[in-house]
């Protein structure tokens, strides 16, 4: 059983993210415009660096531990802060032997009455276990996860702000999912906890986006996007079109290999969902310092962050029209 809990409702606030209204507070006269900027020029990646920071500044955010409970927290008001709504789904865990842990998806709506719609996701807890760390006695240490975890969130949260200053008349529904990141190689169902409970019971009954963006480690100073199988599988024409909006040199035409992250659950449930992540040729697919206690902030780069959020304008602004 899940629960959804609509945080704070600022209607008020709510029209400024609106931006096809203006009125004259001198005079009280309100005229609707039709002209709407449609997204910010320049994706500030440094303020998405400062958010991936703070994320990390609680430290691994593990289910079941302070921290998670204490970043959570932020994340609600961090969205509030820029969307319309900010609600969070509840729900339970269990997993590799430990106690039930509450999880949760913690979600942004921006325009929510409008009916073309942008899903956007990315999963904001961390690995409890540094289990591909080149020490095994940090195998059983967490994970700071700045790049496994931070990074996508941050670009959300900086996204989310842009979009609130600039106005969009697109729907945008921001989902950051919880407990991604618990699970074992040989059990597929056993990862993207977060993301398999949000498919089945999606915030809006009969939810039907456009399509959904995953981001998943996108910080990595050589990070290379290539283009992920299963994101290939389900929707290859939406990857064209997203890496046609590409703002840099990280993203590859190459093909990439296959990933069980959230946006395969996201497939399933009948939204066409890709996912933006670095995948490369090293031992792992991945990123040197994936699921090792090296991954801290050190190795995040505001350039990329920024790319990958310039690339979301991009193609929000497109879809707009
Ligand atoms: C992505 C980031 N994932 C975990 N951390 C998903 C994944 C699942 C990666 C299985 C490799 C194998
Ligand atoms: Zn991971």
């Amino acid at each position: 059983m899940t629960t959804l809990l609509t945080m704070g409702l600022l209607a008020l606030v709510l029209n400024a993210c609106g931006g096809n209204t203006a009125s004259n507070a001198a005079t009280g006269e309100h005229s609707d415009t039709t002209t709407v900027t449609a997204a910010a020029a320049t994706f500030n990646g440094d303020s998405a660096w400062a958010f991936a920071q703070h994320q990390c500044s609680f430290g691994p955010r593990v289910p079941g531990t302070a921290a998670h409970s204490q970043c959570a927290t932020w994340l609600v008001q961090t969205l509030q802060a820029s969307c319309d709504t900010a609600m969070v789904q509840t729900g339970v865990m269990t997993g590799r032997g430990a106690k039930p842990q509450a999880i949760k998806n913690i979600i942004g709506v921006i325009n929510p009455d409008a009916k073309q719609r942008l899903l956007l996701l990315a999963h904001w807890d961390t690995r409890p276990w540094a289990d591909n760390d080149p020490d095994p006695a940090k195998h059983s240490q967490p994970v700071m996860g700045a790049n496994d975890g931070a990074s996508g969130v941050a670009v959300l949260l900086q996204l989310a702000r842009e979009l609130k200053a600039a106005g969009t008349t697109l729907g945008v529904d921001i989902v950051l999912v919880d407990a991604e990141d618990m699970g074992d190689h040989d059990n597929e169902d056993s990862w993207a906890l977060g993301a398999q409970m949000w498919a089945k019971e999606p915030h809006v009954k009969g939810y039907q986006p456009l399509f959904g963006i995953l981001l998943d480690m996108v910080g990595a100073p050589d990070a290379t996007f290539t283009r992920e199988y299963y994101s290939m599988q389900y929707a290859s024409g939406f990857v064209d079109e997203v890496w046609r909006h590409a703002a840099g040199s990280h993203f590859s035409s190459a093909q990439g290999g296959a990933v069980t992250d959230d946006h395969v659950f996201v497939n399933r449930a009948g939204i066409p969902c890709i996912d933006i992540i670095d995948l490369r040729n090293s031992d792992t697919g991945f990123f040197p310092g994936w699921h090792t206690t090296s991954d801290t902030m050190d190795g995040i780069a505001a350039s990329t962050l920024g790319e990958v959020g310039q690339t979301l304008l991009n193609v929000i602004k497109d879809l707009e029209n």
